[in-house]
């Protein structure tokens, strides 16, 4: 009785502060894609990556790789198991909104992290920003992130995050980042090849994996170091800070004013004079 108490507490505590429903779902293995090597899993030659995780499953398409991941999920599944694919037919954005992933063209990677506190969970999101926004810096591409979920070059999308609470002390963390230029993205979008950037897609994932890891250990582990670490470097990170934004609230009601701060909980803090923490919102620039 005792445990189930911590149990619930604890999956209340994650939900409100990542703002994902929790939802139980019973875990069934999906064998309706390709789980076999096709010609494109080949062309992504994933020797490398392989290596940064206790498994990686490289699928040749899937509906989404977060729920590909939420599938196979059990009580026993390690943290940094991943899953990848070439293709999503369905991939995920926030707010059930589509994510666009053609054929090797686009990197599609979810993980599971095992947060130990809320603390840690609660800054999931922001974590990946960091450790994405690091690895396109390092490719010579000027990126920053827009909060909560977006990695920004020139004021174009490269790149978007989804983390979803998937129980007590698990969330899945999906990223996909464009390599190359799709018909089905929108015109926002942008991409590596576009910015002048060539890495292959096996040598990518393996600088997300390493990149994440470097900032989700310390988090994980000490999240009040971590956290004021992460707010020093978002000063710079963060293009939304400093910035007149327009923040649309879920339910449609919207906040103008200036992005002052990301709080120790994630939250953006806007002025509006009054300075209002938002822990959700669909954000955009209205002046650099
Ligand atoms: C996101 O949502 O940006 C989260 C994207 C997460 C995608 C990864 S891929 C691996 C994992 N598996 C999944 O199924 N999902 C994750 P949001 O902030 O709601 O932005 C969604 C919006 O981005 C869409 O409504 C489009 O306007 C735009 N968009 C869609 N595809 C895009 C792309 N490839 N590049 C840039 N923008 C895109």
């Amino acid at each position: 009785m005792r445990s189930l108490y911590i149990c619930l507490t604890l999956s209340v505590k994650f939900e409100s502060v990542l703002n994902i429903p929790y939802k139980p779902r019973h875990q069934t293995i999906s064998h309706s894609y390709k789980t076999y090597q096709c010609d494109i899993i080949n062309q992504m030659e994933l020797d490398k990556a392989h290596g940064h995780f206790p498994e990686l499953i490289a699928l040749a398409e899937v509906d989404s790789t977060n729920k590909e991941l939420l599938r196979r999920l059990g009580p026993e599944t390690p943290e940094f198991f991943a899953v990848t694919a070439a293709t999503q037919l369905g991939g995920l954005g926030r707010l059930s909104r589509n994510w666009v992933t053609e054929p090797g063209k686009s990197m599609a990677l979810s993980m599971l992290l095992r947060p130990k506190t809320s603390a840690a969970a609660n800054w999931i999101t922001i974590m990946a920003g960091l450790a994405l926004r690091q690895v396109v810096v390092d490719l010579g591409v000027a990126a920053s992130i827009k909060w909560p979920n977006d990695i920004l070059v020139e004021g174009r999308k490269l790149a978007g995050i989804l983390a979803e609470l998937s129980g007590p002390n698990a969330v899945i963390l999906g990223m996909g980042l464009n390599l190359e230029p799709q018909q089905g993205a929108p015109e926002t979008a942008t991409s590596l090849s576009e910015l002048g950037a060539q890495v292959s897609i096996d040598h990518l994932i393996s600088l997300v994996a390493t990149a994440i890891k470097g900032y989700w250990e310390p988090l994980n582990e000490n999240p009040t170091e971590a956290i004021a670490i992460f707010q020093t470097e978002l000063a710079t990170a963060c293009s939304t800070l400093g910035t007149e934004v327009r923040a649309e609230l879920p339910g449609g009601r919207n906040l103008y004013g200036v992005a002052r701060a990301i709080d120790t909980e994630g939250r953006l803090v806007i002025e509006c004079p009054e300075p209002v923490a938002l822990a959700a919102a669909d954000v955009w620039h209205l002046r650099d």
